[in-house]
């Protein structure tokens, strides 16, 4: 079927945007390698794999029937109750009927002649073309999981996963000696639990990692009954905030350094036991000055030395880097694990991981025998999914190519020479750095009005300008470089991929980022070329 609108992915931001576009009468498709939506929901499926987003602000608020019937058990959702959420809001908004699952977009190439991307999909055994006037790529952000590359991978004789690829079976670790090599948010969050089975456990820590307590519990009916009294409030409140989540605690916005060590320390005394991300927001200089961030930084690692029994795995888990500039973890027992006796840390700083054997790791000279290995090594964020497939815009001109030296993007939502292409959460928009689903359902918006407002001025085409990406590009950087993100090897940066280009990749600031947006757009698509 030859459709206006293609779109590759159906996790929230392909699902969100397939129903858009059929609300605005095109007809769209959407393709998915899965077998079933909810995107990094569906492939996540790791223990103790859950959101650290307040569950009642990460989920959709395009619908206000949909948003007060929906009931969350936990402050923070579980995966399996996600991957529930959005089966639901498929099956309430019949979704499936077009959506291709199963299938990966493997190329699109753009036909100047005719305004149309030519796409080859590819299914479990055939190939085949399909075409239409928009491409929009909801490939998601951290969809591209990344083994190490290091010597021996895959000659590992016993189970081997990777966090971001689980099975949909239940893995049973009970009675068995586990590896886990990776010590971010998906090993933090799975640690405890396997932990908890496995005869032993040993992490292998290349850089240790700040972690703040979760401090997840039952939702609160009081709370969400009072949410739900005013759900659109709710929402406006929470997208004024920087991230666009977390006005119940909003940020303080006094300086770390305008008060004494004491009323620092309470203040967060006081985020820590809230729990979650709002840590961060003790002060409003913690990511902009190196002393502020520093005071943070040492009251984690005091907490690290409380909890951790064995000083010497204290000392091997206290990170040094600046808090905050990796995406600050969120934990459920973390640290304490190290106290069991069937847990080991091994610090790969001073035992460099050397080869995975048939047997196991060998790591400083010791192969350490598993009968599983977990792989919680990350993504390649942000770029990964989208350089996967082959995109060929005007010319010929491949994107893996314009984005040799690093994504270049307008709004993070259109690369020039790739007319009629929208990326949905693309690098150089707030992205990673926000609530997932408000970042989502603005870009959705954003692309929903702009497809009607094309077709009511009689535009078959729209390309941004190249002055324009330019100057994003630049703005982006700019705002990046006023803060300390990019002072330590992140995934922000692509420097967890050897040879990926050293580039911060979304922007810092929801709230600016959406009044440009809507700036844009009310100047008749500034930046854009229309044809
Ligand atoms: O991946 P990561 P992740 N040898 O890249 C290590 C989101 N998320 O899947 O830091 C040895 O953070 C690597 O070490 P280093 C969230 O945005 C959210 O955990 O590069 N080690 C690091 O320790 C998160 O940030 C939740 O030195 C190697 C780890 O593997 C993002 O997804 C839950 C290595 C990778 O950590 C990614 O998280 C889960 C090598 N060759 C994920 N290569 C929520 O809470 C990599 N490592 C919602």
């Amino acid at each position: 079927m030859e459709v206006d609108v293609l779109i590759v992915g159906a996790g929230f931001g392909g699902m969100y945007m397939l129903h858009k576009a059929r609300s605005l009468g095109l007809r769209a498709r959407a393709f998915e390698a899965g077998s079933g939506v909810g995107g990094t929901w569906y492939w996540n499926r790791y223990p103790g794999a859950r959101c650290d987003v307040d569950s009642l602000e990460y989920s959709y608020q395009f619908d206000e029937a949909l948003q007060q019937e929906w009931q969350w058990s936990e402050r923070y959702a579980p995966q399996p109750e996600i991957l529930r959420y959005a089966e639901h809001v498929a099956e309430r908004f019949s979704l499936k009927g077009d959506i291709q699952f199963n299938t990966r977009v493997e190329k699109a190439a753009y036909d100047e002649a005719a305004e149309r991307w030519r796409v080859t999909v590819s299914g479990a055994s055939e190939t085949w073309e399909t075409s239409a006037r928009f491409l929009i790529l909801a490939t998601g952000c951290l969809s591209s999981a990344k083994l190490p590359e290091i010597e021996g991978i895959g000659r590992f004789a016993g189970e081997q996963y990777h966090t971001g690829r689980w099975p949909h079976h239940a893995v049973d670790f009970s009675g068995k000696r586990v590896g886990v090599i990776g010590t971010g948010s998906s090993a933090i969050q799975s640690i405890p639990l396997i932990a908890r089975q496995a005869k032993s456990l040993v992490v292998f820590q290349r850089t240790p990692t700040y972690s703040v307590p979760a401090r997840n519990r039952p939702t609160d009916p009081a709370y969400e009954a009072r949410v739900k009294s005013d759900y659109a409030g709710f929402r406006a409140r929470n997208s004024r905030m920087l991230n666009a989540f977390g006005s119940d605690l909003p940020r303080n916005e006094t300086s770390a350094l305008s008060v004494g060590a004491d009323r620092r320390t309470q203040a967060f005394e006081k985020r820590w036991e809230h729990g979650g991300l709002p840590f961060m927001g003790a002060f409003n200089d913690l990511l902009l000055n190196a002393e502020a961030n520093t005071a943070a930084a040492e009251f984690v690692r005091g907490k690290i030395q409380e909890i951790v029994q064995d000083p010497a795995t204290a000392a091997r888990l206290m990170p040094r880097q600046t808090i905050g500039c990796k995406r600050l973890c969120v934990d459920t027992d973390y640290y304490a694990t190290f106290n069991r006796p069937n847990v080991r840390l091994v610090d790969l700083r001073e035992s460099p991981l050397e080869e995975i054997t048939p047997a196991g790791v060998r790591s400083g000279g010791v192969e350490h025998a598993f009968d599983c290995l977990v792989f919680a090594t990350g993504f390649d964020a942000m770029t990964g999914s989208l350089l996967a497939i082959d995109i060929r815009g005007r010319g010929g001109l491949a994107l893996r190519d314009k984005w040799r030296d690093g994504p270049r993007t307008y709004l993070g939502l259109g690369s020039a020479g790739f007319p009629n292409l929208f990326t949905i959460s693309g690098p150089g928009s707030p992205s990673v750095l926000t609530n997932m689903m408000v970042s989502i359902e603005q870009h959705v918006n954003w692309i929903g009005e702009c497809l009607d407002w094309m077709r009511r001025e009689q535009h078959e085409c729209i390309e941004a300008a190249p002055e324009a990406e330019a100057a994003w590009g630049a703005h982006v950087n700019a705002v990046a470089d006023r803060t300390l993100f990019p002072s330590c090897n992140s995934w922000y940066l692509g420097a967890n991929v050897p040879g990926k280009p050293r580039v911060f990749m979304p922007l810092i600031g929801f709230p600016p980022y959406v009044e440009k947006c809507n700036e844009v757009a009310a100047r008749g698509y500034e930046g854009f070329v229309l044809g």
